[in-house]
């Protein structure tokens, strides 16, 4: 087992993190962080989140208002470079996981490196993928990477994750959480012990994990981590634990007293949105929208493109043609309105059987919905009325259709459009 005290880190590393500002309290007021939001997909799906909301004035992880590729987000960093001389970290924080989307997250990291090598680079990840990716980062010269871990039981794991997917599988209940518990533990491992300055980020879920927070902060002590950060739940809208009641300023600080003991607590945490800018608390990435950009930088024109996310049910592909409670499967699709890439085959459990199993219909219904949860809309030759509504208060439009999935997609997009909903979100 790693176990890495302060006095084995590498010096040059310890003296370049006084100017990151979420690792050290005092550069907080001093320096400042870009998020480059080029990481929209997840890998699981955490009861408190729900990255559908693009609210302009809400703050907190998972919310952005714009997504970029690797080359607009070079385009982005130069720009905002050129504005905030103080600027010393680049941070991939989603809006999805950064190693979810790591093509793009290396991608990004690899275009700024080379012409600012001196930088830090900082990425957040919930961990499933880091023992395969764990190696890639340190080679890539990432130094500062956050994982949140939330649980080591897998009973509370299996509370607070609704599902996993891994290596193209879903996983629910303790088994889901186990697969990311053992590979969150696995890539923190790694990370310290190839000197890389992990952050934990944690979520004090109250009656969840609050009892167990302590147990998880000794456990990391062990693995070498360099700093923890418990924070408030912040119950977001049309998430599992929308209802449930945000921590208090007061129960946190006591549980940060408690765990600081054992590991370096962070207490100036913004939660910040996954394309913030700017010293923490002074976000200024509304000044830096890429559309603002547009007007002025023809080669940014027609690039920044909403990007929508279509599950289509279809049995061969080629043409809308399932009932939505019939089908096993769901091909992906993502595009901006006017091309659409195959993305994803995803296996669903179908659970259209007949009256006998009614009951079971429903459970088997919402497990269904609740898997196409990152979608905007679903495409099916027929929608029941139950499931069409049960689609729309997870945020998905349910479409009837029949004709070819090609015309479909596009029928889809306009519908969306026309409902104005707000689907620059996470895909
Ligand atoms: Fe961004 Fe996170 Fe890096 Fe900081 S944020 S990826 S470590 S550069 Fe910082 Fe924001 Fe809190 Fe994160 S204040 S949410 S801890
Ligand atoms: Fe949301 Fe992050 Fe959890 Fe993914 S890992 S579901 S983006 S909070």
């Amino acid at each position: 087992m790693a176990s890495i005290c302060p006095g084995m880190l590498n010096q040059e590393l310890l003296v370049k993190t006084k100017k990151h500002p979420c690792y050290s309290g005092e550069a907080h007021h001093k320096y400042a962080r870009i998020h480059l939001p080029v990481a929209p997909r997840c890998n699981i799906q955490c009861n408190y989140c729900n990255r559908k909301f693009d609210c302009v004035n809400e703050s907190r992880p998972g919310v952005t208002s714009e997504v970029l590729t690797p080359e607009l987000a070079k385009a982005k960093f130069d720009w905002v470079k050129s504005e905030i001389e103080e600027l010393s970290v680049v941070g991939i924080a989603g809006p999805g996981d950064a190693l979810a989307d790591w093509y793009n997250t290396k991608q990004t990291i690899l275009r700024i490196k080379a012409t600012n090598p001196d930088l830090i680079f900082c990425i957040s990840t919930n961990g499933l993928l880091l023992p395969e990716l764990a190696p890639e980062i340190v080679e890539l010269g990432i130094e500062h990477v956050t994982v949140t871990v939330n649980a080591l039981d897998v009973n509370i794991g299996a509370k607070i994750y609704q599902h996993v997917r891994y290596r193209g599988k879903y996983y629910f209940g303790t088994e889901a959480a186990k697969i990311l518990l053992d590979n969150q533990l696995a890539g923190i491992e790694y990370l310290t012990a190839h000197g890389i300055l992990v952050k934990i980020n944690m979520v004090m879920i109250k009656g969840i994990n609050d009892m167990h927070i302590p147990v998880v902060v000794k456990k990391l002590k062990q693995l070498g981590v360099f700093v923890t950060n418990i924070m408030p739940l912040i119950p977001a809208p049309g998430s599992a634990f929308e209802h449930f009641p945000q921590t208090s300023m007061k129960e946190l600080n006591e549980l940060r007293n408690r765990c600081a003991v054992d590991v370096e607590q962070m207490r100036h945490c913004q939660q910040c949105r996954a394309d913030a800018i700017g010293r923490l608390g002074e976000d200024r990435s509304a000044e830096f929208r890429m559309c603002q950009r547009q007007i002025t930088e023809p080669v940014l024109n027609n690039t920044v493109k909403r990007q929508y996310k279509i599950a289509v049910a279809s049995k061969y592909g080629k043409l809308v043609d399932l009932h939505f409670g019939h089908a096993e499967r769901f091909t992906i699709y993502q595009g901006d309105g006017q091309n659409f890439a195959e993305i994803e085959q995803r296996t669903v459990q179908k659970y259209c059987a007949g009256v006998e199993e009614c009951e079971e219909e429903e459970t088997k219904r919402d497990k269904m919905i609740e898997s196409l949860g990152d979608c905007d809309a679903v495409l099916a030759m027929r929608i029941g009325y139950h499931a069409k509504e049960r689609l729309r208060q997870k945020g998905i439009q349910g479409i009837e259709y029949c004709d070819t999935v090609e015309s479909g997609l596009r029928q889809a997009v306009q519908e969306l459009l026309a409902l104005n909903k707000s689907t620059a979100k996470a895909i």
